[in-house]
């Protein structure tokens, strides 16, 4: 795979059956404003050192799939003004051209797994969105975790997402999806959503096991771990409710489409609720401890 530059930590962490947690770009470059998105890139990858594992931030840099990046090339991300949003469609684009990108959740799912990193943390994956009647607007994160073996931690989807289509969605998919300690499908802010699970998973071993099983029967696809944020961290839902509302009628105004659609919601909401960012910073450093820690399961022998 000649597109393919792990670091030479990664490389030799996975050649070591050393746990490894991949960390996507997009929430850098599209989720969140600078310096916020920066400084959190690197204590993503500190919360996941911290709890064992070797953290593997990834994005496309000149047509290069780079599985862990330095230090600069996360402060590129942070910085730059137009980077382009990478989801499956775009990635063979962004390599063939040689050209620079974010991975989003299901860009980030193909390119860890063309590393061989197993588990991923992320704030939330995309979904079904609010008005799909009309738009027809539904996240490829969706249809990747129907594909690609990949565990991934999110706290959910915000409410910026239809959630009970987007769980219609992931059943149809046959995408496994479970609660950490929760029956409560969680709504990134908040640790509920009103939506409820069949399943969970109550400690790192469980949610391992559960990974292991599923490759050990040959089933296709990933496993969506649902770790809702911490009860102290919580945005009551009425507050962002308000928000949500706003900055879907002004995306409506604007006529914003396509993947811009997610960036505009996020970074509306954040304007209009600022305590918002402190609270995704919050759900994203625990996704990523819990990832670690379901990655040192992962790799102790059984
Ligand atoms: N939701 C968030 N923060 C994010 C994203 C979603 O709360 O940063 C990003 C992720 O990278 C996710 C992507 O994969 O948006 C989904 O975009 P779309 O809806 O265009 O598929
Ligand atoms: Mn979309």
């Amino acid at each position: 795979m000649d597109f393919l530059e792990m670091s030479s930590e990664v490389k030799n962490a996975l050649k070591n059956s050393q746990p490894v947690v991949a960390l996507e770009s997009t929430i850098i470059s599209h989720g969140m404003p600078y310096p916020t998105n920066f400084e959190t890139a690197l204590e993503l990858e500190k919360e996941v050192r911290d709890n064992g594992a070797v953290p593997a931030t990834i994005a496309v840099i000149g047509g290069k799939v780079k599985i862990g990046l330095n230090e600069s090339e996360i402060e590129y991300l942070a910085k730059a003004k137009k980077i382009m949003k990478l989801s499956r469609m775009d990635l063979p684009y962004a390599v063939s051209k040689k050209l620079d990108g974010a991975t989003t959740v299901a860009a980030t799912m193909i390119c860890a797994n063309f590393g061989g990193v197993k588990v991923f943390a992320t704030g939330g994956v995309g979904g079904v969105h609010r008005g799909v009647n009309e738009t027809f607007d539904i996240s490829a994160d969706l249809v990747e975790l129907s594909k690609t073996p990949i565990l991934v931690v999110s706290a959910g989807v915000k409410s910026i997402l239809d959630i009970p289509k987007t769980l219609e969605i992931l059943e149809t998919l046959g995408v496994t999806v479970v609660g950490y300690k929760t029956q409560d499908f969680p709504s990134f802010y908040s640790t509920k959503s009103g939506s409820r699970l069949q399943m969970h998973v109550d400690s790192p071993y469980e949610a391992a096991e559960l990974y292991k099983t599923k490759k050990k029967m040959g089933m296709d696809g990933g496993i969506l771990v649902a770790n809702p944020i911490s009860k102290e961290h919580e945005i009551p839902n009425d507050v962002v409710n308000n928000a949500i509302e706003q900055a879907l009628k002004e995306a409506k105004i604007k006529k914003i489409i396509g993947k811009e659609v997610t960036p505009f919601l996020l970074s509306k909401i954040v304007e209009l609720v600022p305590q918002a960012l402190e609270a995704n910073v919050h759900l994203a450093l625990s996704n990523a401890a819990l990832a670690a820690k379901i990655a040192k399961k992962i790799e102790i022998r059984s």
